[in-house]
C-alpha cells in the first residue's frame, strides 16, 4: 500500500477530490500553505493499493490545471525586519498541475 500527498491549487482542489471519490478513492483533504508565495493550496492525502497508484497519477494530471509561467510579487525580508516591514519584487515561477509524493505504508489498521 501506498499513501499518496497531492498538493495542488486550491481551484483544483473540489475537482479533484469529486473525481477521486467517484472513482472510490478515499481522500483526506488539507488546507495548506505554500512556503514560498505563502498562498493557500490543498493537499490530498490518498492511500491506495500500489495497483492504483497510477490511476490516482492519470486523474490528477487531468483534472489540474497545467502548468504554466505566472508573475506573482514575491516577499523578501528587508535585513531581519519583521512581515509587515517586507518588500516585493516581481518574479516568474511555474504554478498549477500537483506536487506528489508516494510514500510507502508500513501499515494500515481501521481500528
Ligand atoms: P509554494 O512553496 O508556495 O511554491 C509555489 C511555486 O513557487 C512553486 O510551484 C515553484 O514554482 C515556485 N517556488 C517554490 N519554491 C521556490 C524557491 N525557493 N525559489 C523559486 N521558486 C520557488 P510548485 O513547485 O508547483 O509547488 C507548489 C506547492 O507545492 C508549493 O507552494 C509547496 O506548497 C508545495 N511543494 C512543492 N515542492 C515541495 C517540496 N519539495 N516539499 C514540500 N512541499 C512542496
Amino acid at each position: 500500500m501506498k499513501i499518496i500527498y497531492a498538493i495542488v491549487s486550491s481551484d483544483d482542489g473540489n475537482r479533484v477530490t469529486d473525481v477521486l471519490t467517484e472513482h472510490q478513492f478515499s481522500v483526506t483533504r488539507l488546507a495548506t500553505t505554500g512556503g514560498f508565495l505563502k498562498k493557500g493550496n490543498t493537499t490530498l492525502m490518498i492511500g491506495v493499493e500500489d495497483s492504483r497508484v497510477e490511476e490516482v497519477m492519470g486523474i490528477l494530471r487531468e483534472n489540474c490545471a497545467k502548468r504554466t509561467q505566472i508573475d506573482v510579487a514575491a516577499p523578501y525580508p528587508i535585513g531581519g525586519a519583521p512581515i509587515w516591514n517586507y518588500n516585493y519584487s516581481t518574479i516568474q515561477v511555474e504554478a498549477g498541475g500537483a506536487t506528489v509524493f508516494v510514500l510507502d505504508v508500513s501499515d494500515f489498521k481501521k481500528l
